[in-house]
Formats: structure tokens, sequence, C-alpha cells
């Protein structure tokens, strides 16, 4: 019998999903159509870490560490690069602009006011909010131009439905549309056929669980699903040594156009740009930082430079 496709297989082999992936294709798909039509581009980003469930009504899951700071930082430069942007992102994932606040304890940021002669009122405290007024100015005409589209994921099976919703709605853009590949993805998970229904019982002594590898999505994204988009991978490691090499794996493998490569400790400050021909290193210096500065500024400069010479057909690697 031959091999199914990773289409059939994400079907196949994965639990059904837990969001509305038909709706979102929907969305995806008018979204992206109505943008491309007024002329704009369009980037999917995937943002966050995955959940993959080791039992059918869920107890336990194996998760990791992807805050999606990167997703939701790169979102507001896209944004303001002109992009329309679909977030596919992990519910409770960091969001665009609201991302500041994430830490915010919101019943200590807001104070109550009880007039004896009238309704009560609820007002933020401004100084306890830093830069809330661009912020907010950002955010509300964000909105207004309808140039994001929030789609949400929690496990492995939704993210992996979801992102070939995702790329059958862009593939009509042709190489208008990028993909901006941040999430964080598990490489592994226990089939649908072998999942145990119940909770795991520990009486039965110590957990052994093998589990199978999760199909490639990069291959049949580059070959088949959106073939002339312009595709930007993420590859994370801790051991320096094998950064760079593994990035120049990926791009060999996959013949995609760029991977952007990163350490864990220092995914904030220092990231390389590969390409097939290019190592371009890019940084944020302490004086930076502290000035605000954001590595996903200079990574977004980069990438939109490469897209337009991508889509114009000069690019030099
Ligand atoms: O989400 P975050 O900001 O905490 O981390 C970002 C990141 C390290 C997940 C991203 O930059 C990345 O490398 N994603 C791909 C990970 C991978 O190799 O699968």
């Amino acid at each position: 019998m031959a091999e199914p496709n990773t289409a059939e297989q994400i079907r196949q082999d994965f639990a059904p999903p837990q969001v509305p992936v038909e709706d979102a294709a929907r969305e995806m798909e008018a979204f992206a159509r109505g943008h491309h039509s007024e002329g704009r581009r369009v980037v999917l980003i995937t943002s966050g870490g995955t959940k993959v469930p080791l039992e059918s009504r869920t107890v336990r899951f194996l998760d990791n560490f992807s805050s999606g700071h990167r997703g939701a930082v790169s979102a507001e430069y896209f944004l303001q690069a002109g992009y329309a942007v679909i977030f596919l992102h992990r519910h409770r994932s960091m969001f665009p602009y609201s991302r500041r606040y994430a830490a915010t304890n919101w019943l200590d940021v807001l104070q109550l006011h009880l007039p004896t002669d009238g309704s009560p009122r609820v007002e933020a405290e401004q100084s306890q909010l830093p830069g809330i007024v661009q912020i907010l100015q950002d955010y509300k005409s964000m909105k207004q131009s309808g140039r994001l589209l929030p789609i949400e994921f929690s496990t492995l099976s939704d993210y992996l439905h979801l992102l070939l919703a995702a790329a059958q709605a862009l593939s009509p853009l042709g190489s208008s549309a990028m993909f901006y590949l941040a999430a964080a993805v598990s490489d592994f998970y226990i089939p649908a056929s072998e999942i145990p229904e119940h909770k795991i019982q520990s009486s039965s002594g110590p957990l052994q669980i093998t589990m199978k590898m999760v199909p490639k999505m990069l291959s049949p994204l580059v070959k088949d699903w959106a073939p002339k988009a312009f595709v930007i991978s993420f590859k994370l490691e801790t051991d320096t040594e094998i950064l760079i090499e593994k990035a120049r794996k990926a791009l060999a493998t996959y013949r995609h156009q760029v991977v952007v490569a990163n350490i864990l400790d220092t995914r904030r400050a220092y990231v390389v740009v590969v390409t097939s021909t290019e190592e371009t290193k890019l940084s944020v210096s302490q004086e930076e930082d502290h000035s605000g500065v954001e590595i996903e500024e200079k990574i977004i400069k980069d990438l939109t430079l490469r897209h337009t010479q991508f889509i114009e057909g000069t690019e030099v690697n």
C-alpha cells in the first residue's frame, strides 16, 4: 500500500483538532484573498509551543519552553512594514501589543471609584503601564486596518491541521505570501490509535512511552502546498557548535529560502539569518537593549528586503 502523504497522515494519525479548523480555513482564505487584491503582502506567523497529549482524556501532556515572544513581537514589525498578518499562535501565549503587559496584574493597575452619587467607575493607573498611549494608538489603528488575523491552537494536532489550512489559503498569493515559522513544534507524538483513553495510572510503575516522529511539514509546504511562497523556518539549538550546520542541513533538505538560527539562552539578542549562500549575523547590543531596540525589528527589516528581492526575482541567493 502506498505511504499516505503528509496531509492524509495528519488527518488519519492525529486526534481530531480541538479548534474549528474549517471556520479558520474560511477566515484565512478570505483574509488572504482580500489583502492580496489590495496589493498587500501576507505573512503567516506561527508562534508559541505545542501541547502533545499523553492521554486522549488529557490529564498530562508534553510541552516546551516557547513563550510566543518572538512571534508576537515579529507580528508588530510586519504590521509596521505594511504586511497583513495571519498570527497562528498558541492559546494564551504572547500576543502583539498586549505582550508588553503580559506580566501585569490588572487588579493592581485598575483603580475603583465608588462615588456616593453615581455608578462605580474603573480607571487605569497610567504610570503603571509604560508606553501605553503609543501602544494603544498602534493597537487601535492596527485593529481598524483589519490587517491582523489571530488564529489559535493548543495541541500539536490543532497546529498541524491549521498550518495545512493556512498553506492552502496562502498558496494562490504566489511569491507575495510569506511563511515565518517561529513556533516551537514538537518533534514527537503518540498516534491517535495508540494513545490511552484514560489517565495513565502511576500504580502501573515507571512510565515508558514510545512516541512517533511528527511528519516534517516544511517538505510538503515547500514542494506542494505553497511552492511559490517565501518560506522562513527557525532553528533552535542549545549547542552553538552545531547551530549553523543544522540550519544549513535544513536549507539543503527542504530547499526553502531562509533559516533563522538561534540559541536558547541568547535568542533575544542574537540570531543568524542563513540562506544558501550567506550568513548574516544580527544582534542587539546592551545599549540598544536598554533603549528598547528589539532583535525582531532587525530580523523583519532583513527579511522584508529579501522578500522584495524574491518577488522581483532579483535575489542573489
Ligand atoms: O517563543 P519564544 O520567543 O520564547 O522563543 C522563540 C523560538 C526560540 C521558539 C524561535 O525563535 C525558534 O527558534 N523557533 C523554532 C524552534 C525549533 O527549532 O523548532
